[in-house]
This record gives C-alpha cells, sequence and structure tokens, in this order.
C-alpha cells in the first residue's frame, strides 16, 4: 500500500512537469501533452494487419494485455496497419491519450518502429520485464515520424573474429531498438571463412581455423590455439527468421578478389601461378584470386548460386576492396587477359573481375554491391550499389556517375576506430568519438548535385573485428553508443539533430536501457584537472560515479568513489574512471600535471632480422611513441633486437612493447628481455607477455645494453616493436 501512494505522490509530481521523452533515434516530429496512460490489467490490446508484431508487445506488458476483437472505445493498445495511412514504407504515427495508444503505420515495419518508440516512452524496465500493473505510465503524446534514409545499416566483420549464432541474433536484436534496418555481415576475409558452402565443404572444414596445423595461421590475438567457427546453412536461416521478425535484411559479403587468405590457403590453385611476397595493406599476402584463371570463375559461381539461395534479399556483397595487384603484374594468364582487353595497368583486371561478378550476380537473379573500390579503375552497371567506406569523396564519385551510393566514411562510420588515443582500436581514419559519428551528415557531401544526391541511399556503420579479441566484451563497448549517434544520422532529419540534447537522452534515460537489453557500453570517461594544486574530477553525466586510484593501477569497482577535490600530491600518479550499471569509461590521468619525461639517451639499434622502409630501427630510438620498428620477414627462434647506450643509464621503469596492440598484430607473442650491466654478459629481466614487459630497475645499477630475444616464431609474416620506455 505504501509503495503504491509513493508511486501515485511521484507520478503526480512529475506531472507538474512536461515530461522529456528520450527516444533515440529523436523522432521527426513530437507533441507532449498534459497527463498520462496508464496500462492495466483491463487494457485492451487491438491489432489490425500486424498480428506478429503485436507479439512483441505482448511480451513488453508481461502479459497483462487482453486482446480485443473490436476497436475498444477506451483503455486500449491499437496497433492498425493499413497501405491507406500515408506514413511511408516505414513511418508511424503514435498517439498517446486519456483513451489509450494507437500506432498507426501503412506497413509491418511502422508498426514496429511505433512500438519501438513507445517502450522509450516507458520507464526502462519495461526492457526487463519486471514492471508491475500501475508502473507503465506513458505520457500524453502525439508522434508523426519517418527516417530519413531508407538504409540504416551496421555491418560486423566475423572473419577476424567469430561471433557465433546466439551473438549475432543478440547484435540484431539491439540494432532493431535503433530503428536500424540493415545487417551487412562480412563472412569471409583472409582470416576465416565464415559460411558453408556445400559444394566446397573445405572452405569452412578448412578455412574456418586458424592455429597449430590449420590451413590459417593464428591471427588477431587467436594464439597457439585451435580457434574459429563458421554458419551451416541452417544457421544462416535461423538468422534470418530472426532478422525478419525485427524488419532487418541481411546483406552477406564475401571478400574478393583481395583478402582471401582463407580461400587461397584451402584452394591454393585459384591463386596465380607465382610465388609473390608483396603484402596487401593489411599485411597479408597470397590472398589474391587470379583473374585470368577462367576455372575460378566457375567456382564463384557455383558459391554465390548457394548464397544466392539462400538470402532473400536483393543484393549480394561481393567486396573488391584493398586489391595489391603485384600477383596479377607476373602472372602469365592475368597478363595474357590484360592483354587481350588492351588493358593499360593491373588495376583494370579488378574492374574486370568484379564486372564478371556482376554478371554471375545477376544471372541469379540479384543486385551486386562492392566497396567503393570497384569504381576505381572502370565502369559498373547501373544497378550496382557502390560502398563509399573511405572518404565523403568516394562517396560522392560514386553519386557523380549515377550510382546508388551508401554512405559510411571511415571518419564517421567506423566503429573499430579508437575512441581515444590510449584505447585500443585502428586509428587510420582518425579517433572516432561520440560526437564525430553524431556529427555525420550525408546531405552535406560536396560537389555532388542535387539530382546525384537523391541516390545516397542512406548510412552504415561498420565493425571490424581485428581488436575486438580483448578485453571482455569489447564488441558491445565499441558499438555502443556510437551505434546509438549512427541511428540518429540514419533516421532523423538534420534540422532535428542535436548533440547536446542526444548525449542528455542518451545519458539520461537511455544508458539504462542499454543495460536492461544487456548491452555492455562505453562511458565517456571523466575529466579530471589539476588546478590550484587540487584534482577536481568531473563525471561524464550528472550522478554517474568516478573512481580513482593513487597508485598508477587502473581504478575498479572497488576503487575509492570520488566526492570531492583531492589534494595534489606530486609523488602519486592518479587514475580516473567512471562505471555504471557494469558499464565503464576509460581510464584518464588528471589534466595539467607535468610528467617528467622519458629519458632519451643516445643509443645504437641492431638486429638480426631485417627492416622495412619507413619502419627501419632508427625508428626506434627517436624517442617518438608513434613511430615504430617492423620487420620485412617473419621472426624466428634466435633472432634478436640489441639497444647499446652510448653512456650507462639508470631510470626505474623499463616499458618493452611489441606488436600493434591496439589491434593484436605482429607482437612478439614468445620472447624475452635481457639486461647487461657492462655491456658484454647478459640476464635475463623477464618474459614478453603478450608481447609486453615492464622491468622495474634499480636506479643505483646503471645498464649498457637491453635486447629482446625471439624464443619463437610468431606466426605473422612480421614483426614490430616500439620504442622502449625508459622511465626517470
Ligand atoms: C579497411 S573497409 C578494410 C578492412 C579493415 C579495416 C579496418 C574495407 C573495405 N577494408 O579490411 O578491417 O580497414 O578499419
Amino acid at each position: 500500500m505504501r509503495i503504491k501512494s509513493i508511486f501515485t505522490v511521484l507520478c503526480l509530481a512529475t506531472s507538474l512537469y512536461a515530461f522529456e521523452p528520450s527516444i533515440i533515434p529523436q523522432p521527426n516530429q513530437i507533441t507532449v501533452n498534459q497527463g498520462y496512460f496508464s496500462v492495466n490489467k483491463h487494457t485492451k490490446l487491438f491489432v489490425k494487419g500486424c498480428a506478429a508484431d503485436a507479439a512483441l508487445l505482448e511480451d513488453a506488458f508481461n502479459g497483462l494485455l487482453k486482446p480485443a476483437k473490436k476497436h475498444p472505445k477506451k483503455n486500449y493498445i491499437a496497433l492498425l496497419c493499413d497501405p491507406a495511412y500515408e506514413t511511408g514504407k516505414e513511418g508511424y504515427n503514435l498517439e498517446i491519450d486519456a483513451r489509450g495508444i494507437t500506432i498507426q503505420a501503412a506497413t509491418p515495419a511502422g508498426i514496429f518502429y511505433g512500438i519501438q518508440s513507445l517502450l522509450q516512452l516507458a520507464p526502462a524496465e519495461i526492457y526487463t520485464g519486471s514492471l508491475t500493473e500501475g508502473q507503465f505510465t506513458f505520457p500524453h503524446i502525439s508522434v508523426q515520424d519517418a527516417p530519413k534514409y531508407a538504409w540504416r545499416g551496421m555491418m560486423l566483420d566475423v572473419s577476424r573474429q567469430f561471433f557465433d549464432k546466439a551473438f549475432v541474433m543478440k547484435y540484431l536484436d539491439w540494432m532493431a531498438v535503433h530503428k536500424l534496418n540493415t545487417f551487412h555481415w562480412h563472412l569471409s576475409d583472409d582470416n576465416g571463412w565464415r559460411l558453408e558452402i556445400k559444394k566446397y565443404p573445405e572452405l569452412t572444414s578448412k578455412g574456418a581455423w586458424r592455429g597449430p596445423g590449420e590451413v590459417l595461421p593464428p591471427a588477431y590475438g587467436s594464439g597457439k590455439k585451435r580457434y574459429g567457427g563458421f554458419y551451416t546453412q541452417e544457421d544462416v536461416k535461423e538468422i534470418l527468421a530472426h532478422a525478419a521478425k525485427l524488419h532487418i535484411e541481411v546483406i552477406p559479403e564475401i571478400d574478393l578478389p583481395g583478402h582471401s587468405k582463407a580461400v587461397t590457403s584451402t584452394y591454393p590453385e585459384i591463386m596465380c601461378t607465382v610465388m609473390d611476397t608483396t603484402m596487401s595493406v593489411n599485411g597479408e599476402n597470397r590472398n589474391l584470386w587470379c583473374a585470368g584463371r577462367e576455372e575460378n570463375y566457375v567456382i564463384l559461381e557455383d558459391i554465390i548460386a548457394e548464397i544466392a539461395a539462400l538470402f532473400p534479399n536483393q543484393y549480394i556483397h561481393v567486396g573488391g576492396d584493398e586489391v595489391n595487384p603485384s600477383p596479377w603484374k607476373q602472372c602469365e594468364r592475368c597478363q595474357k587477359l590484360k592483354n587481350e582487353q588492351n588493358y593499360d595497368t593491373e588495376l583494370k583486371l579488378e574492374n574486370y573481375f568484379m564486372k564478371r561478378m556482376e554478371s554471375i550476380v545477376q544471372k541469379y537473379g540479384k543486385k551486386m554491391a562492392g566497396w567503393n573500390e570497384i569504381i576505381n579503375e572502370g565502369e559498373v552497371g547501373p544497378e550496382t550499389l557502390v560502398f563509399a567506406w573511405q572518404t565523403s569523396k568516394h562517396g560522392a564519385k560514386a553519386l557523380n556517375k549515377q550510382l546508388k551510393t551508401i554512405m559510411m566514411p571511415g571518419e564517421y562510420c567506423y566503429l573499430d576506430m579508437q575512441q581515444s588515443p590510449s584505447e585500443r582500436g585502428h586509428n587510420w581514419a582518425g579517433i572516432v568519438t561520440l560526437d564525430k559519428t553524431y556529427s555525420f551528415d550525408p546531405s552535406q557531401t560536396a560537389d555532388v548535385s542535387p539530382e546525384n544526391m537523391t541516390l545516397i541511399q542512406g548510412v552504415q556503420g561498420a565493425l571490424w573485428s581485428e581488436s575486438l579479441d580483448k578485453p571482455f566484451r569489447f564488441v558491445e563497448y565499441q558499438t555502443y553508443p556510437r551505434l546509438c549517434a549512427l541511428a540518429e544520422v540514419g533516421w532523423t532529419n538534420p534540422e532535428n539533430k542535436n548533440y547536446e540534447d542526444f548525449y542528455k537522452r542518451l545519458y539520461a534515460k537511455h544508458l539504462d536501457r542499454l543495460t536492461n537489453i544487456g548491452v555492455q557500453f562505453r562511458l565517456n570517461p571523466p575529466v579530471a584537472v589539476l588546478a590550484d594544486n587540487q584534482i577536481i574530477a568531473t563525471p561524464p553525466y550528472t550522478g554517474i560515479p568516478v573512481y580513482y586510484t593513487t597508485d598508477g593501477s587502473e581504478p575498479t569497482e572497488q576503487s575509492s568513489v570520488y566526492t570531492a577535490p583531492l589534494d595534489y600530491d606530486k609523488n602519486t600518479e592518479y587514475r580516473f574512471r567512471s562505471f555504471y550499471k557494469g558499464s565503464r569509461s576509460p581510464v584518464v590521468e588528471a589534466e595539467g600535471i607535468e610528467r617528467i619525461p622519458n629519458l632519451n639517451p643516445e643509443v645504437t639499434v641492431t638486429s638480426s632480422l631485417d627492416e622495412r622502409k619507413h619502419f627501419e630501427l632508427k625508428q626506434l630510438k627517436d624517442n617518438n611513441p608513434k613511430t615504430y620498428y617492423r620487420s620485412m620477414r617473419a621472426c624466428k627462434a634466435g633472432d634478436w633486437i640489441l639497444f647499446d647506450y652510448a653512456e650507462p643509464v639508470s631510470c626505474s621503469k623499463i616499458e618493452i612493447e611489441t606488436g600493434l596492440q591496439n589491434i593484436s598484430r605482429y607482437v612478439l607473442t614468445e620472447g624475452n628481455v635481457e639486461i647487461s650491466y657492462d655491456g658484454t654478459t647478459f640476464v635475463k629481466a623477464g618474459e614478453l607477455e603478450d608481447g609486453l614487459l615492464t622491468v622495474k630497475t634499480d636506479q643505483s645499477k646503471p645498464f649498457r645494453a637491453i635486447r629482446i630475444n625471439v624464443t619463437a616464431e610468431n606466426d605473422e609474416p612480421l614483426l614490430a616493436v616500439k620504442d622502449l620506455r625508459l622511465i626517470p
């Protein structure tokens, strides 16, 4: 009784203020009226033309709703689907007043999106099924909503890391909450082929696995164990059925003719007849289909035939990105083809290859989609869809060729990019922060006529999985909340977008929804600043707790909670971080603290390994944390890198980092570090762990040399090493 009366008082209190809706993506027209409608055990559900979508509501209301045969006069929820409504393909009207809740739409998809908005007007616990009668309160409101773009997609790379069927289904559930409607499934790449093809069973019995004794070497943190997985065609059917319920289309991608090491390792005969050791930008070699081998097009047709039969949507994505044409330059068959076709460069062979794929795809009743490189050296047919991933300019180029285009430039849409310089991820497209993603506006694409602009189909996020091997649930951390921002880019008209308002909706309510649907998201870090000998920390949003440590360690949820400014002590290393309901922010230091720079003594660096242009050994002594060394060849037991100091060095700590830790590549997985106090005899200082080691040194015992020793190959084509950090 008491609980109930408190609740009533709260409702009365809140109703004095206008309800602030916090729907993400922001609806395009929304009017809040006075009053609340509460769903109770007498509320009736009336459904017309969208029974499948009604099931979602029945679940959300915990079975409280009673079905009605005809439209009730009061206390109802009505889902009315009728092609006569002028709401467009995915739009909806949502009206809540004293009588009840009405969602109208011309299509079931519109009803589905209306329901998503409705759920976001309820307390966030509606997603956990823990609300009971009396708690299902909704503001009186009027929403007329429809998306800006018809294509609102997200791509997941399941090759570099494998995500199982259950996870993919969850990923789709989460997308649907944000009204995304397309899942681009990157099913093959150098590091694993993930789709069962009945005619070529070895594509998955071999090509889906990496590790000792497998056709593919370990990569991206998979280590010296068998790693991989794939989807059977039955799995795919289940995922497609699930996606259909969520009004999500699934676009399969097999990446051709480069990025194909999983195939070339399984069927080496598909490669050119030369031994080429040059590498693609991803650091892979021998990963290219031969363009001049006619049998290859037969294999590819078989594969496309199975994919076309399995996937109901209109597009099949066949890749086309980042081809290193070097093998084609030396291959007799490719050269013969090049001459026959009168091509002046090998890259034209890529366009040839793509056009062959285009006609195969079309033969099976589908349209081709490909990355923006497919129009680099020639034309493609007018039906082909281009995915502009490199920059908006690449999108403009496709649009100006009058091709339908998906806008997904890396600098806004690549959720595999770092979110700050100290976090994991790529950075070739820059640091992609939440507000950067939010700021994307495809309608501002430069140098495109208004007419060609209408060819923009929509926007898409991409999550490449190189760096997702760790830490735990990093895939969610990278996706959320940046996907929420991207959802608003795709759905909301630019004039209705506002970052501050989005941030408030996100932190005030949406993070609770994400928690309740099971997402572990990234929080923005707190900001800590040193001023007047005190450190003042500000949380990412009012009410989000800030935790801190003073010994340089990473704060956990067990660390001290920041409540008031801290008196600054220069011998203390402060670290700050926020946690909220199991989700976390990155760790930050206080701004404004002057750090004693690392030592930079004169050193000679030599190695048993060779060196790559732009990544020479001299990069290891420039004291620049951004540059690093790369070998040309793979490392093997017995290889070494020696740092020989001109004068004895004394410091308190040496930090050794091998590999590109931010993407788990080229790491020295098995090796140790030795130290020499006299320059000739060496003693072991420690073993590298995941390519990293911190050696505590005795400041009173200066050393003359440091040596990194390789004790076993790292199953990578090369080794990378960063500058040693000598901490005073
Ligand atoms: C480029 S985007 C790639 C991928 C990488 C990604 C990393 C594209 C078509 N190719 O192979 O994983 O960069 O950001």
